[in-house]
């Protein structure tokens, strides 16, 4: 009898015995009566990626196409994930252990095939077994639409934070909204933004496991009302509400090489009745689908803007929705587990809030350990409080959210009440701390008042939380003289950082295997798990022989990055030449116009002749703008512009290329960072709260041209210790630019700067717009009328000299690889594992727990 194939271990990659006959199959049913355990070798893969293509998607040689074929990799795939998943809760709910939450808007998890291979330790395995089915694997990859559920750093970073978690076996849940529609589509017409919707679920989502049992009903709109209790307590009653259904689909999150599977939890939207009946009847077929409709629009689509935008009333109903859905769902599990008692439930439950986007939460848990488990308010404050905890990511105050009270009034009655009561407490505790100071008590306050009230988030987030972060030390020191001073003067103890990190697993294992190999091969494989290990690169930027084989993979690298550069944008890359990037969300503060200013600065040293000693630069530009945001639109048009005229122009020939690359996403990026050279974090001082592409660009070996702005001074810091010149700093610092804004007149410093009055005239000339006049007047006024608000003329002159310094570095290739290598040597410090660690240290306190064994 052939031995049961034995349980996934560590490495995955054990040869797994041959396939059990059905004979001994049935024997093993008998000892086992769940959980078959799939072999993890070729031989099974493959079989049972046929079995799902010709069975589970009923596919034959004829109807069959790639789509279909990945689908069939995926559902393979899956069956192995659900082992595990499944053995993972079960060792929670055995270990009965205290749960970590992560509440977002935003979960930008992008592909998840090649992820869960890797983290499967099956990777040789499927390609193996797609090769005896004439498969490739970086063909059906291509199949996958990215999960494109964020906009930008704060949704990358959830969906980092949940590999993290998993690969610490940590038991966290992710809880967000499953949108119909994610992030637009971004395509360029005419060097023009267009906005597709992004239909990332219409060919099926093979995933997702749809979980219709944990329905809940979240309420909206009616009235309260007071009650006395069985038991004579005075309670209240939320009523005549009209409810919505939501429902969770389930992603599984696997951790690395652990048979730890975790759970991103996504709400959708229905009504609870497939539709009026009374109205149907009465012959109101429209009224009678009216409500579903509407309750339907809740998970539509996300919002396409990363600052925030205030008043919209189906973005609040989006954020009551998740909040109340998932602590219903906290609490229901609690209560499976320990009955109706909540005395040690703070003990068992934290919630991260990923942003004020789910602060709506504070007033949700308090009604409900009030309304409906009858506990009184200060048991409830002491739990709520206990239980929440808040990160900050943004210090742009235009970009605080508020709502305004009537518009809760009417949505959210209750939990309207309840932040009433709340203010109304906290400022009693002001009052008593600083007696007689009202200026103190209107700028602390949850409500800001006026003729149209406002709730202010952030507020009453610090308000009902124990730990208020930022995610930058800069970002971080910032929030507690700045913007919440009032606050870190009453509790300093709740203000902490938490610098941001990224998974290495995709941002540098999955995505550039040939770099990750070169690291394996030097110092071993422990990185994967344990960043820090990479700083025992740092000696081999010293072996030529290693610096050989790094600017070989670069170079290779390169090329294919080159190849996207030519399908998606038309435009030719040169290998050889400095490739200088920058992607992100396209906005004034990150200044994407001085990149584009010193494109155009380099394109008139050219034309005049300044060419002695040049660096042949490519400059790469990509990112979305925000549909309503004019000015960033004009941005990229702007860019692809200047692009089309130096790319066509004979004099400028292989010096200077220049792309926009259309529709910047996760999975784009993956093609990207590892084929950069410089990588572009300029932001104005002060204002970035983090950046995370600034740590993926390091870790794949790109040194960086920045500002001292957000986890550029840590990046720069951790690079530093192995010596000047590993990094190109410029610009005025947060202190300078805060001291010069008060005098600030650009035209003086465009007086006293010939490059920059060249840079704007050849602009203003219409060198780059002839056929449409006036298109870029707008961006030039930001620069000159408008009083350039993100100081881009006082920064050009020391940006240009930064780069030509960088253009220098680059022409000596030796040492440009040498600290290529010491910037990944460097880059220890930004693993998302060692982020999270800090959260689970300082704020979660949660306890590993291995999953079962299969
Ligand atoms: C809010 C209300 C209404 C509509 C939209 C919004 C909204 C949505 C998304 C507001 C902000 C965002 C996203 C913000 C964001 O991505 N911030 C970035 O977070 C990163 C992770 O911490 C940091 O690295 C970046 O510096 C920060 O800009």
């Amino acid at each position: 009898m052939p031995a049961k194939p034995s349980p996934a271990t560590s490495t995955g990659k054990m040869k797994r015995p041959a396939r059990p006959t059905r004979q001994s199959r049935q024997e093993q049913a008998e000892t086992q009566p769940l959980n078959p355990v799939l072999g993890m070798d070729a031989e099974h893969l493959r079989e049972d990626i046929t079995r799902h293509l010709s069975y589970t998607l009923g596919r034959d040689s004829y109807s069959v196409n790639n789509h279909y074929r990945y689908q069939a990799v995926v559902l393979a795939v899956r069956d192995r994930l659900m082992e595990r998943w499944k053995a993972t809760h079960a060792a929670y709910y055995k270990a009965d252990c205290k749960r970590g939450y992560y509440l977002s808007l935003e979960f930008l998890m992008g592909r998840a095939l090649g992820n869960a291979l890797l983290n499967l330790g099956i990777e040789g395995e499927a390609v193996e077994a797609m090769r005896g089915l004439g498969l490739s694997l970086e063909d059906l990859s291509e199949e996958e639409n990215d999960a494109g559920l964020g906009n930008g750093g704060l949704g990358r970073l959830a969906a980092c934070f949940m590999d993290s978690c998993a690969t610490l076996q940590l038991p966290v849940f992710g809880y967000g909204i499953r949108y119909d529609f994610g992030m637009f589509r971004q395509r360029i017409v005419n060097r023009q933004q267009v906005e597709e919707p992004d239909a990332w679920l219409a060919d099926g989502m093979p995933w997702e496991l749809h979980r219709p049992e944990y329905a809940t009903r979240v309420k909206f709109r009616g009235k309260t009302e007071f009650f006395t209790d069985p038991e004579g307590r005075n309670r209240v009653r939320w009523i005549e509400t009209r409810d919505v259904l939501a429902t969770p689909y389930d992603l599984p999150v696997p951790g690395y090489l652990n048979g730890t599977v975790n759970t991103l939890r996504l709400w959708r939207a229905t009504s609870p009745e497939a539709f009026n009946l009374a109205d149907f009847n009465a012959g109101d077929y429209d009224g009678a689908v009216e409500s579903q409709a509407a309750a339907e629009n809740i998970s539509r689509v996300l919002y396409p803007n990363d600052k925030s935008e205030n008043g919209k009333e189906l973005r609040l109903k989006q954020q009551y929705f998740l909040a109340s859905a998932s602590l219903q769902d906290i609490v229901r599990r609690w209560v499976a587990k320990h009955g109706p008692n909540f005395e040690h439930f703070a003990d068992g439950n934290v919630c991260q809030l990923n942003d004020t986007h789910p602060t709506i939460a504070v007033a949700e848990l308090m009604r409900l350990l009030m309304d409906e488990h009858a506990l009184g308010w200060d048991e409830s404050w002491a739990i709520t409080q206990r239980c929440l905890a808040y990160t900050n990511h943004t210090l742009l105050p235009e970009a605080l959210e508020k709502w305004p009270v009537a518009m809760l009034r009417h949505l959210l009655p209750r939990p309207l009440e309840i932040i009433f009561e709340i203010n109304a407490r906290f400022l009693r505790t002001v009052a008593n701390r600083w007696p007689g100071d009202t200026a103190r008590q209107a700028r602390m306050s949850i409500i800001e008042e006026g003729p149209h009230p406002h709730v202010r988030m952030a507020n009453l987030a610090i308000v009902g939380s124990s730990s208020v972060n930022g995610v930058a030390q800069l970002h971080s020191d910032l929030l507690k003289s700045g913007l919440f001073r009032d606050f870190n003067e009453l509790w300093p103890e709740r203000f902490n950082n938490k610098t941001n990190g990224v998974t290495q697993r995709r941002w540098l294992a999955l995505c550039n295997p040939r770099q990750s190999d070169l690291i394996t091969q030097a110092i071993g494989s422990e990185w994967v798990t344990d960043l820090s290990k990479i700083a025992r690169l740092a000696p081999s930027a010293k072996n030529a022989d290693f610096r050989k084989a790094w600017r070989a993979v670069k170079r290779e690298n390169k090329v294919a990055l080159a190849a996207l550069v030519k399908e998606d944008c038309g435009v030719e890359f040169n290998p050889d030449a400095m490739f200088d990037v920058q992607v992100k969300r396209i906005h004034e503060y990150k200044r994407q116009l001085l990149n584009a200013l010193h494109v155009v600065h380099l394109y008139d040293r050219i034309k005049r002749g300044d060419v002695a000693d040049w660096t042949p630069r490519c400059v790469l530009i990509g990112g979305k703008a925000a549909p309503g945001y004019a000015i960033a639109k004009s941005i990229i048009r702007f860019v692809g512009a200047i692009a089309d005229v130096v790319n066509k122009d004979p004099d400028v020939g292989d010096r200077l290329r220049v792309a926009f690359l259309p529709n910047y996403r996760v999975s784009a990026m993956e093609r990207i960072c590892p084929g950069a050279d410089l990588s572009e974090q300029i932001s104005t001082a002060g204002k970035e709260a983090s950046g995370t592409g600034n740590m993926k660009f390091m870790m794949n070996g790109a040194l960086t041209i920045g500002t001292l702005d957000g986890a550029n001074i840590e990046i720069r810091e951790e690079v530093m210790r192995y010596g000047d010149g590993h990094f190109f700093l410029f610009g005025l610092t947060t202190e300078q630019i805060a001291e010069r804004r008060a005098t600030y007149r650009p035209q003086d410093v465009i007086a006293g700067d010939p490059a920059l009055q060249r840079v704007l005239a050849l602009i203003r000339s219409g060198h780059f717009n002839q056929t449409d006049p006036g298109i870029f007047n707008d961006i030039l006024a930001t620069l000159t009328d408008w009083g350039d608000h993100w100081m881009i003329c006082a920064d050009f002159a020391d940006y240009v000299r930064a780069q030509d310094e960088a253009a220098k570095a680059y022409r000596d290739q030796e040492r440009w690889a040498a600290s290529s290598i010491l910037n990944v040597a460097a880059s220890g410090k930004f693993s998302t594992d060692r982020t999270i660690g800090e959260y689970n240290r300082d704020i979660w306190k949660l306890t590993p727990v291995r999953a079962l064994p299969l």
